[in-house]
């Protein structure tokens, strides 16, 4: 297994569209193994795999306590949303900031899991707010584009402000 390096706000690639995978192979296992403890080490409760580079539909997430329920969601669609919530949301490709993000309360996925197999889910809370948020990475877009013109221009100011005192 590999820890992956996680691209970092605003990261270009981070923008970039990602392309549905075409066979769940062993390829596609490992890769998704990476990103289990690329996650699990940074630690966070999702990654998409915009995040690490790789630009295909994949996303994995643990919710549980002891980090040991992992869900892999492979091509995922969401079927159906339904009211609205506000959760406050952070990002391991924008490490240090958190801010309210107001998405669907409700959410219906399909999916593929690691073996292929189809499944849907009916999700709700933070499990609904995550599904959204990883989504949105597989679609190019960071959870700070829901932010005002204000913050977002703020935060990247001291995203590459960071970067360049790190070159
Ligand atoms: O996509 C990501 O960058 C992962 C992100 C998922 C997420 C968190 C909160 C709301 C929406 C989506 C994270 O995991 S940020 C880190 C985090 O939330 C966390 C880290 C350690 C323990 C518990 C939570
Ligand atoms: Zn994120």
């Amino acid at each position: 297994m590999a820890i992956l390096d996680i691209l970092i706000y605003p990261d270009p690639r981070l923008h970039k569209v990602a392309a549905p995978v075409k066979e769940v192979n062993d390829e596609i296992r490992q890769l998704v193994r990476d990103m289990a403890e690329t996650m699990y080490d940074a630690p966070g409760i999702g990654l998409a795999a915009t995040q690490v580079d790789v630009h295909k539909q994949i996303i994995v997430m643990d919710l549980s306590e002891d980090k040991n329920e992992l869900r892999v969601f492979i091509n995922p669609k969401i079927l159906s949303k339904c009211g609205t919530q506000q959760y406050e949301e952070g990002c391991l490709s924008v490490p240090g900031v958190y801010d309210t993000v107001t998405r669907a309360a409700t959410v219906t996925v399909e999916a593929l899991d690691e073996h292929g197999t189809p499944f849907t889910l009916e999700a709700e809370g933070l499990l609904a707010v995550c599904i959204q948020h990883e989504i949105d990475h597989l679609l190019g877009k960071v959870f700070v584009e829901y932010l005002s013109s204000l913050k977002q221009n703020r935060i990247k100011n001291k995203f590459k402000k960071r970067q360049r005192e790190r070159a």
